[in-house]
């Protein structure tokens, strides 16, 4: 595929068209059915395009299809796939087509990338047909708001960036042992007392009802479903902060802003624990439209296996009990007859994988985040100042080069919903950390989750990605230049 046509994730089918290009004039429109679904997409696309001509773009309902429109509607004759979308573009037109709005949000990603802008300054599109659909329907990014708070506001832009490459899924790490980030009616004092701070004294914050809405309603808007983690039965000392009857001496856990793991837990014996999982993950599930809620699961180390079982099974009781699905992190593989359509999410690469591999057997579905390849917090090289390094360094390359299928011997292929990037925030503090882990590797990742193996291939990937950089600059974020790649000087 050449640069000209540099979308990213690599659609499954890009067939340039013996026509002259679109080009993107004043007179230039978006045209829609009246649907109320299709209009915020509508929105979305005339705000996309008038970006590029840095002038208004008009919205008008159905009838024409005349010259200079782009033309969006709901179709039926696609090949099978929720997801899939159509992009035509040529002879005066551009057409975007999909089975739902999911699709057609997919089409308006894939056009605004192939937006180019010429040496006389006028902005195109070269004509060209595109029919696509992703690989897996789970393609994730988790973000840990516990250990450094992100803001609504650059939470939005993490946001945007995943549905520029057609990421669908934000799994958020609401809650770890030095915070707790979401307000929950049921248990005030957990963001009262339990969030002034992130890791080493930085300023901290929380979400309220009404971030949480907005958070919510930004991602939707750009296809994106959000899964909240409530991280037990370890990870917990700011709950065991915040209510002095979730510790067995009834004396409050002090407050804990280092970064070590696994030293803190939830007690069985007590009645308060069991309160606590009802009510936080009862308040979780009405707050949350989307099918699936986290309870963690992770790095338990001070506590016995009966123990661990009996704790993962009362918070995914508490899952279940509200007609939500149950994630958790691969630990949870250990505990028998999880409920059914449980995801279990993979990322220590040092362990032994037999339990893992059993449960995808009896038919859990296995959620992919391999430390080594796809933990975004990972450094890039030995002497990268930001990031951790216990997966070893992640570059650009490392993001890239793996396959899903043959990463864990003996998982069943079938047992694989996705792929879920991850980006822990023990040593990222602002926003342009975030995005300097984020870019250029979250386009990897999204490339490894997207797209179909046969349309995989590193260097035709770092091609593309040159003008990616150029957008990242346009766009004023701060980002990487790995030596993996290949940039504009
Ligand atoms: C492991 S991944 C953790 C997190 C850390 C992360 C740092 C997982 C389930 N647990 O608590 O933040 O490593 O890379």
């Amino acid at each position: 595929m050449s640069d000209a046509f540099a979308v990213v994730p690599a659609p499954l089918v890009v067939q340039p068209l013996p026509l002259q290009p679109f080009v993107i004039t004043r007179s230039t429109i978006v045209v829609v059915d009246a649907d109320d679904d299709l209009m915020p997409i509508a929105v979305l696309t005339a705000d996309l395009l008038g970006r590029v001509t840095g002038r208004a773009v008009e919205i008008r309902y159905a009838e024409l299809d005349a010259a200079g429109v782009v033309r969006m509607r709901l179709v039926e004759d696609l090949p099978p796939g929720p997801e899939t979308y159509r992009v035509v573009v040529g002879a005066g037109r551009v057409r975007l087509e999909a089975r739902t709005t999911e699709g057609l949000v997919h089409a308006v990603v894939t056009l605004r990338q192939l937006v180019r802008e010429r040496p006389d300054g006028g902005v195109e599109i070269d004509a060209v047909r595109i029919e696509d659909s992703p690989r897996y329907p789970w393609r994730g990014l988790s973000v840990d708001v516990a250990r450094h708070f992100v803001s609504v506001p650059d939470l939005k832009v993490v946001i945007g960036l995943m549905g520029h490459y057609k990421l669908n899924v934000l799994h958020l790490h609401l809650t770890d042992d030095q915070a707790w980030r979401l307000d929950l009616p049921s248990r005030p004092e957990l963001v009262r007392r339990s969030s002034a701070h992130s890791v080493d004294g930085d300023p901290g914050g929380h979400y309220s009802a009404a971030d949480w809405d907005e958070i919510l309603a930004y991602a939707r808007a750009r296809a994106i479903r959000v899964v909240p983690e409530i991280d037990v039965p370890g990870h917990v000392n700011a709950a065991l902060h915040a209510y002095r009857e979730l510790n067995p001496d009834g004396e409050p856990a002090a407050e804990y802003l280092g970064i070590d793991v696994g030293f803190s837990r939830l007690s069985d014996d007590l009645p308060a624990t069991h309160e606590f999982l009802a009510d936080v993950f009862g308040d979780l599930a009405d707050m949350t439209p989307g099918g699936y809620l986290h309870i963690g699961g992770d790095e338990v180390l001070t506590m016995g296996h009966e123990e661990y079982e009996r704790l993962v099974r009362a918070a995914s009781a508490a899952v279940t009990a509200h007609g939500k699905r149950v994630v958790a992190w691969q630990e949870v593989a250990s505990v028998p007859d999880l409920p059914e359509g449980t995801v279990v999410q993979y990322w220590d690469t040092r362990v032994d994988p037999a339990p893992f591999v059993a449960a995808a057997r009896d038919g859990a579905q296995i959620l992919l985040s391999p430390g080594s390849r796809v933990y975004l917090d990972m450094k890039y090289t030995p002497d990268f100042p930001l990031g951790l390094q216990w997966a070893g360094c992640v570059d650009l390359r490392d993001a890239y080069d793996w396959e899903p299928a043959d990463l864990v011997a003996g998982l069943p292929p079938e047992a694989v919903i996705g792929v879920e990037a991850a980006l822990w925030t023990e040593t990222l503090r602002t926003l342009e950390d975030l995005t300097t882990m984020l870019l250029p590797r979250l386009a990897a990742v999204a490339e490894v989750a997207w797209s179909a193996p046969g349309r995989r291939d590193y260097d035709d990937f770092a091609a593309r990605l040159r003008r990616h950089g150029r957008h990242w600059d346009r766009m004023g974020l701060v980002w990487h230049r790995s030596a993996q790649g290949t940039w504009d000087d």
